[in-house]
């Protein structure tokens, strides 16, 4: 029988490339969507995944609904990836953020702990908990949390559920502590993105200028299609247990502006950029760099793709998107 998952946030930026590993591995995918009146499946047709996923309904903040969900399924691993992902609108809409990230996980524990305890449960947790803190330099499983910010917060109570129906209740629950990881597929609010778009938009005369926040904030950047395979890896193991999950090197934003510049071959790149104060945030996180030696020597995971690679790749693409646009 074919192994089944149910992946949250199916038409994100992680799930499709989560969804294509896990089918090229013949499991079967259920993909969880909101009620839209037109859901946007851009990123899953990306992939060419679309017909390959089977979409059940649900939302991450009504609880009957992910109670019936895996009542009715009892897939053999969930995958929660559902989220407000975006840390600038956490400060506005922080309630909103804490239902999806925090009650959203300890509604999908329960229904998990009530119906099919022997379901796998991966947890999308994120460098943003560490915020301030590091330990020589670096942020590794033992580093302390300190958020910076609603989803920050948010994303802490997530880890702690999950740890705490691991202990209390024996699930096979694990926290994938995953660094900015990108690709073709980010969400345009998102810096990287925002550059590549911006830089394509530039070089066909659609834009004028690039507006951004921060240019000295840090990212352990790396590419979202070789991190999946970290969060399947975590659901393979004996035992259950938490992961930091990045490359172990950091860029500034800066840095990834000047490359996507490069690569788009547009020289004199400070004269597109307006330090803008809207993209500035309330309280930064200034520096992010993972010691991923746990994932490395227990998951046997390695990022195969550089940071180099990664800014290529992003620019091409939106270089190859943003020509059609200008061309129609
Ligand atoms: P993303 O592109 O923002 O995707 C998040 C998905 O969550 C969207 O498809 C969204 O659905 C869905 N969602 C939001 N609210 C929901 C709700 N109430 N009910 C059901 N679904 C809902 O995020 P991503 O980059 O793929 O990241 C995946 C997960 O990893 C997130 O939990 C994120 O916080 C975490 N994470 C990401 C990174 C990173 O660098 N990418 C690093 C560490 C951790 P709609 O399409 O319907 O809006
Ligand atoms: O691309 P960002 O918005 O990503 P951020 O805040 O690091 O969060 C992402 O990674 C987390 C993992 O560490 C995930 F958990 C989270 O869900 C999300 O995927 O911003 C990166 C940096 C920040 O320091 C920000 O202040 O870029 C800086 N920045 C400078 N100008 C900007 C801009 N960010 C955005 N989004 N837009 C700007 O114009």
């Amino acid at each position: 029988m074919k192994k089944t998952a149910l992946i949250t946030g199916i038409l994100g930026q992680d799930g499709p490339y989560l969804a294509k590993f896990l089918i090229r591995r013949d499991y079967k995918v259920y993909g969880l969507i909101r009620r839209y009146s037109n859901p946007n499946f851009e990123n899953l047709d990306y992939l060419g995944i679309t017909s390959k996923v089977e979409y059940v309904e649900g939302d991450m903040t009504d609880e009957s609904s992910l109670l019936n969900l895996i009542r009715l399924l009892r897939p053999n691993e969930v995958y929660n990836l559902a989220a407000q992902s975006f840390v600038g609108s956490s400060f506005e809409q922080a309630k909103l953020t804490t239902e999806v990230n925090s009650l959203g996980p300890l509604y999908l524990l329960n229904a998990i702990k009530l119906f099919s305890p022997t379901t796998k449960f991966y947890q999308a947790s994120t460098s943003e908990m560490f915020g301030l803190q590091h330990t020589n330099g670096y942020q590794d499983e033992k580093t302390p949390f300190h958020p910076r910010s609603p989803y920050g917060v948010s994303k802490v109570y997530a880890y702690w559920i999950t740890v705490n129906f691991r202990e209390a209740y024996g699930l096979f629950a694990c926290n994938g502590i995953l660094f900015n990881h990108e690709s073709p597929i980010r969400g345009l609010q998102f810096v990287t993105r925002k550059i590549t778009d911006g830089v394509a938009k530039i070089k066909y005369g659609l834009a004028k200028e690039l507006r951004l926040g921060n240019l000295d904030a840090k990212r352990d950047w790396g590419f979202a299609g070789d991190y999946v395979e970290a969060m399947y890896l975590m659901l393979q193991q004996e035992n259950p247990d938490d992961y930091v999950v990045g490359t172990g090197e950091n860029h500034s934003v800066e840095e990834f502006v000047q490359l996507a510049f490069k690569y788009a071959d547009i020289k004199d790149w400070k004269k597109y950029i307006v330090i803008d104060p809207q993209f500035k945030r309330p309280s930064e996180v200034p520096n992010l760099k993972a010691n991923p030696k746990k994932a490395f020597e227990k998951l046997g995971w390695r990022p195969k793709i550089s940071f180099q690679e990664l800014v290529k790749m992003m620019v091409e693409a939106d270089l190859k998107r943003i020509k059609k646009t200008a061309e129609s």
